[in-house]
């Protein structure tokens, strides 16, 4: 049994999309282990995203980010990390294939700012930094 961390992000929650992802990790069989909403700070932001701090993309990401809240919350399941960043789809919503979440629900780039729906931790040394991160279990 694995474990991942998963964000939906402040374009998700202002779209009123949260059931809708949450069905779709329901529907999937995952475990909703841990859920909870809170606006992220522009450190923990930071944190998080640290491997792209150098980008030139960085602040704006940041300010995306911080722009409402958030629902941040633990997936349990077997090999839930694959499973899903296979659900969301590529990173930019241009490139993710009707199905995803990020094919379903998202546009374009719009002014250099992927909103892309969701996170998901991309390796189980990434699940573990940023639930210790985010909701400090
Ligand atoms: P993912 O969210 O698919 O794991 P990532 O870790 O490479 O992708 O990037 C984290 C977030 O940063 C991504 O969800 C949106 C933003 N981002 C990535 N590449 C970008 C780019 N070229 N321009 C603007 N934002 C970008
Ligand atoms: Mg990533």
């Amino acid at each position: 049994m694995e474990r991942t961390f998963f964000i939906i992000k402040p374009d998700a929650v202002a779209r009123g999309l949260v059931g809708q992802v949450i069905e779709r990790i329901e529907r999937r069989g995952f475990n909703l282990e841990a859920l909870s909403m809170m606006t992220a700070s522009p450190e923990l932001i930071a944190q998080h995203y640290e491997h792209l701090a150098d980008k030139p993309f960085f602040l704006l990401l940041v300010q995306y980010m911080t722009s409402g809240p958030v629902i941040a919350g633990i997936l349990t399941g077997p090999e839930v990390i694959k499973s899903w960043r296979d659900m969301m789809g590529a990173t930019n919503p241009l490139q993710a294939l009707p199905g995803t979440i990020r094919g379903d629900f998202a546009t374009a780039p719009v002014d250099g700012i992927v909103a892309n729906v969701v996170h998901g931790s991309d390796s189980a040394e990434a699940a573990e930094r940023e639930i210790g991160l985010w909701l400090g279990k």
